[in-house]
């Protein structure tokens, strides 16, 4: 996959990039990620990549220009998706991050001021994303968090490939909590049926406790996956013990 971002820090993204999985798929040669400078792309001796909003008011607008100058350069008449990371956009999730990574080309465009010229949106942007209903003071550390998202779903990129699907939101419902030596450690024990070794009272569990997690922290989401009859009697064990006040 190969991955452009459109930005007007282009230093922002060298750190992030080169360490840990993201580095690794850029080195193993499973994702290359470049970063262009906007401003590269202005015709003004000032680099002028923002003016004033048509109808007046407060703050900037980031011209359209630059914007279409520096997709057609990057793209070179190839389709890819073209992103625009925007507070307005459809909140991100871990479907929308396996959709991309199917692509073989993203687009990445780093919004910031007040907004985006609304012919960017119109004409050259396929998808806007938001990653929370918060405000970032630019486009750039989302692009990172949906990049990180999305590579770490591409074949090769994660050392185990069977991770990404078991950990959280890969099958819908949070994970469940997890331990390792020591079996004590300050008075507090690692659950007996981790330590005995009965690799299907684990599995049950291990699938017991993600949906009671699950149910107590997000319980919106377990009305979204699909649920096994299992899923239905362990839910009723759950649903007894927080009764009795267990
Ligand atoms: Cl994509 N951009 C900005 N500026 N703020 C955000 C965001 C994006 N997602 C959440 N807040």
């Amino acid at each position: 996959m190969r991955v452009d971002i459109v930005t007007i820090f282009p230093e922002f993204f060298d750190s992030p990039l080169g360490c840990s999985i993201l580095g690794r798929a850029q080195q193993a040669g499973i994702v290359q990620v470049e970063h262009h400078d906007l401003r590269d792309y202005t015709d003004d001796a000032h680099r002028t990549v923002d003016d004033s909003p048509y109808g007046g008011g407060a703050g900037m607008v980031m011209k359209p220009e630059p914007f279409f100058r520096a997709c057609a350069d990057i793209l070179g008449g190839e389709e890819a998706p073209v992103v625009l990371l925007t507070p307005q956009g459809e909140p991100f999730s871990q479907q929308k991050a396996a959709q991309l990574a199917a692509q073989e080309r993203l687009v990445l465009l780093c919004g910031h001021y007040e907004g985006v010229d609304e012919r960017v949106r119109e004409a050259l942007v396929t998808d806007e994303i938001s990653i929370g209903d918060y405000v970032l003071s630019g486009g750039e550390l989302a692009a990172l968090v949906v990049i990180d998202a999305v590579v770490r779903l591409l074949p090769g990129a994660v050392g185990n490939d069977q991770s990404p699907v078991q950990e959280s939101f890969g099958d819908g419902l949070l994970e469940h909590p997890h331990y390792t030596r020591p079996a004590e450690f300050e008075g507090r024990a690692v659950p007996g049926v981790l330590v005995e070794g009965n690799h299907e009272r684990i599995r049950r569990w291990r699938r017991k406790e993600s949906l009671r997690r699950t149910l107590q922290r997000r319980p919106e989401l377990v009305g979204r996956v699909e649920l096994s009859s299992e899923d239905h009697e362990l839910l009723k064990e759950i649903w007894q013990e927080m009764s009795a006040g267990m």
